[in-house]
């Protein structure tokens, strides 16, 4: 059953950070012994590359988790009481919140030990920490920008800059390598690619970045991995 419609009163949105300082052990969440009988949930929606870029470690991993979409426009209250910035991504794991896709990645990576890049390790973390000011703020502020809250022309044009400059970026780092860390595929991957999967929103044509081209190929084609589109669209509730 949804953890939504399990939650029988509201918690302070303060309370949430105090569970986030918690260890696994000393977690109060009040539906910890609940969730240790149910996979991991995310809390996610259509349209958001950071919350794709959860939903594809899990699918990528096969790891067992109940996908719980949320709408933005009307945020339930109950997501709210979970969410410590009421956005999506949130992840709940045995009673324990976590958000901010990069850092959820960064969880998973280290608690499934995949996706790790291994030695590699702090490449990865530079490159979540490139995501976060880069491609994963210019190309989601871009699209945004261009379908639904349209901007003066300057700033979109700053915008597309922005998401060109980095789209270069991305393209010349994967001349020389198949994924962004010599090891191979990691949460660097996860995290960077995941906006570009909408390209065609954004007007750009993957053919002009081939290196770009080539490493969604790659991606697309390892096991368990699915469009942002299928993966996070509206899962109607059983009941
Ligand atoms: N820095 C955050 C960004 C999350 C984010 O921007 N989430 C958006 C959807 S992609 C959201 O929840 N927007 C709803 C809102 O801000 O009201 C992360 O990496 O998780």
């Amino acid at each position: 059953m949804p953890l939504l419609k399990q939650r029988p009163h509201h918690t302070k949105a303060t309370d949430h950070f105090r569970y986030l300082s918690l260890s696994p052990t000393e977690s109060t969440y009040p539906f910890s012994s609940i969730k240790k009988k149910i996979p991991m949930q995310l809390f996610g929606s259509t349209d958001s590359g950071h919350s794709y870029k959860v939903r594809s470690f899990l699918l990528l991993t096969n790891t067992p988790h109940d996908y719980q979409w949320v709408d933005l426009s009307n945020k339930p209250s109950a997501f709210l009481a979970i969410s410590p910035f009421g956005e999506v991504p949130v992840l709940l794991d045995q009673g324990r919140i976590f958000c901010q896709s990069n850092a959820i990645l960064i969880y998973l990576a280290q608690r499934s030990g995949q996706f790790t890049g291994g030695e590699e390790w702090q490449g990865a973390l530079e490159w979540l920490s490139w995501e976060a000011n880069r491609i994963g703020f210019s190309l989601p502020n871009y699209r945004f920008a261009l379908h639904w809250q349209p901007q003066p022309p300057e700033v979109m044009r700053y915008l597309q800059q922005r998401v060109l400059a980095d789209l270069n970026t991305l393209n010349e780092k994967l001349a020389v390598r198949e994924f962004l860390l010599k090891s191979g595929l990691s949460i660097a991957d996860i995290s960077c690619s995941a906006y570009l999967f909408w390209l065609d929103q954004i007007g750009v044509d993957v053919a002009d970045y081939p290196n770009i081209k080539r490493w969604l190929a790659a991606i697309c084609q390892l096991p368990g991995w699915c469009h942002p589109n299928e993966a996070m669209k509206r899962i109607p509730n059983p009941d």
